[in-house]
């Protein structure tokens, strides 16, 4: 080695792209990464990784990434110093809520959120320096329905029971999609490796998805479902169960005879007229639930839809009444080594604290239904004066993004904390960058609870933040105590104290007080981490109700019922019609609205487009590869269709996160990327009844042909020329 030049050197990381949370063992010069890999020792991920994380070095290297604040001056922004840029954050927020009161400042925490340790220790404090009802997240987007069943039933919106894929014999996946998206709600790093291991050991795999995903191809048995009406279906696998004296419940399930009540209607040959999947195929799979260990587990497709409370009541029901609840080879409760359930550094959840003011719709654990937004910062009399984003694009991720993007433009005060320019943060008045997934540390204090085994595992920054560089802790630390200053106020001492004590130092209190006695100096000496074991039965002990029992038929979910029985007329007209809906779908690729800068992983073939069934482009007169216009209630786009028998009869599909083709927005470096804005379409009036969740699968849509239809100046205006 010549003089000065650095020694190669191996690191194991965590990668923080999604919820499979995989070691990563990177080979280093210096500061040049020679190498991503998947770390084979580590004892969660066993080696796995997929091309998002391969492209962290993307990201780190990305001209586009802000790394000092900026601020708007007229259409510009221009980079500015950390001080200025927290004190004209605070100055600006503050501003509005002494004109206009507490509750007119709004913050939207986006999903990035919980990929950072510095956002979950230090995050949360700047909403609560602020001091508003309106707050909101990307969880409204996603997944809200599964906190407040778990709520419901189990005391505590995060006692989310997770699959043991490991110790399986029948895996039934409904509504997600884990070959691209590498799970959810369920840390399951290498599904693919896994899924291999449960088929030699004889068990089997079962997917209901409208589309013929890439899990779906890889399953034993795939039934297509009408988006929309699992909740018939899965109540109907329930129905079944208790029907023919299948159920085996605990002595610590609560009102199994209520249940039995609830579901009587809910027959076999109903679900199918609604949903086409057999009345024969679901007896059948109620029979194996029944029969033996078994794992349900629905995302997505489930929760973002009209009925994704009751279907994912349904799913914890069939688990608990199949005695597949709280066993090795059904679904489980972790036992991280920080416990942020039992330790109670997440709440229990609570609903209808807050309301919002135009539609009165409930909140749920300090946060109101993101779908309100927009509605809320409209007329002269608006709620929503001023703008908080914290690492969130809801102008591409939430119902109606357009209009949103116009309302924020006319907001008094836009403060970002986000290291990209997107479709959201390009309104900003100021833009207060944080470090990178290279330059942080991390520990998965949420993934570590949702994982398919129990391990800790500490992440050290790869590279040290450069100088000019905050934190997103540190810049969370400063806008706080910014707040209280320019307000006059005193934030309590406990609180500050708190807010001063790094990521590290946190959570190595935590760990030092676990029943392990871990530290962080003890997990970094242990590249992936120390394995903690397979999950193990944690009930009833684990249960947070009040009587300590699981309730089956907790009233704010069964008042969901009636609503579905009314639906059931229509649902069952609609199936039989040649109506089409809309569902979304993710590809491996992709990462939500942004990795679209990355070279490696937007290159190749274009994946945007609107997929259709042959038969339903026939019908239409239309031909694959066309352009066609797509009009949902609230708004209409062009985009190209693919044919594409996966997808089912009357469903059509389209990803979110594209379309990025907005003034202002910066993804320089990376190949243009084509596409549309699903979320104009998707309606923000659409929200399930009781969670409040937005509906972004099964939107009733009309797809016509855009052939001849002024096509040049839509193929300026949609890029479809590229
Ligand atoms: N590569 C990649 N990975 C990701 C992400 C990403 O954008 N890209 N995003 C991350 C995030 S934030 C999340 S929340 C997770 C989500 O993880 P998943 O839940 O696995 O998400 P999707 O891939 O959207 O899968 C939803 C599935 O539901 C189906 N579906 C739609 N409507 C219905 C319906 O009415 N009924 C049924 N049964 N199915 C329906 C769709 O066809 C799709 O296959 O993925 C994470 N991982
Ligand atoms: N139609 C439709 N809409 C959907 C979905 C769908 O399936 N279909 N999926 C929904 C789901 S599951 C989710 S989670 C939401 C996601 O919705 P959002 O969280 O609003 O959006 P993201 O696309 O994840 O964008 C997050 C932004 O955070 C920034 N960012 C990246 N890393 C960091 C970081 O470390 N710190 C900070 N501060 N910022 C960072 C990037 O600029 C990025 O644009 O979208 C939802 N919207
Ligand atoms: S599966 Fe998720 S955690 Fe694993 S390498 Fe890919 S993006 Fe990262
Ligand atoms: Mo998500």
């Amino acid at each position: 080695m010549a003089a000065g030049e650095s020694a190669e050197v191996t690191r194991h990381i965590t990668c923080v792209l999604c919820e499979a949370s995989c070691g990563l063992e990177v080979r280093l010069r210096g500061e040049e990464i020679l190498s991503i890999k998947g770390h084979a020792d580590d004892p969660l991920s066993r080696g796995h990784i997929c091309p998002k994380g391969v492209a962290l070095q993307d990201i780190h290297a990305d001209p586009d990434r802000l790394r000092r604040p900026v601020k708007r001056v007229g259409d510009e922004f221009v980079e500015i110093g950390w001080d200025e840029a927290i004190g004209l954050a605070a100055e600006l927020l503050v501003g509005v809520q002494q004109r206009h009161g507490r509750d007119a400042v709004a913050t939207y925490l986006g999903n990035p959120n919980v990929h950072s340790l510095g956002a979950l220790t230090h995050g949360t404090a700047i909403p609560r320096a602020l001091g508003s009802k309106h707050v909101f997240s990307a969880t409204s987007v996603d997944q809200l329905p599964h906190h407040v069943v778990a709520w419901a039933m189990y005391g505590h919106q995060f006692l989310l029971p997770v699959p043991d894929i490991d110790r399986t014999k029948l895996l039934v996946l409904v509504g997600t999609n884990p070959m691209a998206s590498n799970g959810s709600l369920w840390t399951v790093p290498d599904f693919p490796g896994r899924l291999r291991e449960l088929r030699s050991r004889g068990g089997r795999l079962v997917v209901l998805d409208p589309r013929r995903t890439e899990t779906a191809a890889v399953a034993d048995e795939h039934h297509f479902v009408r988006p929309g009406t699992d909740a018939v279906v899965l109540l109907a696998l329930v129905h079944v169960v208790l029907a023919e004296g299948l159920a085996r419940p605990p002595a610590w399930a609560d009102g199994v005879e209520q249940l039995r009540v609830a579901v009587s209607d809910f027959t076999p040959e109903l679900a199918e007229s609604v949903s086409g999947v057999a009345a024969e195929s679901i007896r059948r799979l109620a029979r194996r639930i029944a029969s033996g260990s078994a794992a349900v587990h629905g995302r997505m497709g489930v929760s973002t839809q009209e009925f994704g409370v009751l279907c994912q009541w349904a799913i914890q029901c069939l688990m608990v009444i199949t005695g597949n609840l709280d066993r090795p080879g059904g679904t489980m409760f972790t036992t991280p080594a920080v416990d942020i359930v039992g330790r109670g550094l997440v709440g229990r959840g609570h609903r209808g604290r807050t309301v919002s003011g135009v539609r009165g719709l409930p909140g749920f654990a300090g946060e109101l239904p993101v779908s309100v937004l927009a509605e809320e910062m409209e007329g002269p009399a608006a709620a929503i004066r001023g703008l908080l984003t914290v690492g969130g694009n809801p102008v591409s991720s939430t119902p109606a993004g357009s209009r949103l993007s116009d309302r924020i433009v006319g907001l008094d005060a836009y403060v970002a904390i986000d290291p990209w320019i997107n479709e959201t943060t390009r309104h900003a008045h100021v833009i207060l960058p944080p470090t990178g997934p290279l330059e942080r540390d991390h520990y998965d204090l949420i993934f570590h609870t949702l994982a398919v085994r129990n391990t800790a595992r500490w992440s050290k920054a790869l590279f040290p933040r450069g100088e000019h560089q905050r934190h997103d802790w540190e810049i969370a630390r400063d806008l706080v105590l910014a707040l209280h200053q320019w307000r006059g106020t005193r934030l309590p001492l406990h609180r500050r104290v708190r807010l001063m004590a790094s990521p590290r130092l946190t959570i190595d209190a935590l760990l030092r007080s676990t029943r392990q006695g871990l530290s962080v100096r003890r997990l970094s000496r242990t590249p992936g981490g120390v394995d903690l074991g397979p999950l193990e039965p944690r009930l009833p002990e684990r249960l947070m109700t009040e009587n300590s029992l699981v309730d089956l038929t907790p009233p704010v979910v069964t008042s969901g019922l009636a609503t579905l029985r009314a639906r059931v007329p229509e649902l069952r007209t609609a199936a039989a019609s040649d109506d089409l809906l809309l569902i979304g779908r993710r590809h491996q690729r992709d990462n939500n609205s942004w990795m679209h800068n990355s070279p490696r992983l937007t290159k190749g073939r274009p994946r945007h487009h609107l997929l259709m069934h042959p038969d339903d482009l026939t019908a239409r007169g239309v031909a694959d590869g066309d352009l066609v216009t797509v009009t949902s209630e609230v708004s209409s786009l062009r985009v190209e269709v693919r044919a594409s028998a996966d997808v089912m009869r009357g469903v059509v599909s389209l990803p979110h996160g594209y379309g990025h083709r907005r003034p202002g927005v910066r993804l320089g470096n990376a190949v243009e990327v084509p596409g549309v804005t699903m979320n104009d379409l998707t309606d923000p009036s659409r929200v399930e009844g009781v969670s409040g969740n937005a509906v972004l699968n099964g939107i009733p849509v009309v797809v016509t042909s855009a052939v001849g239809v002024d096509d040049v100046a839509h193929a300026l205006d949609s890029g479809a020329s590229h």
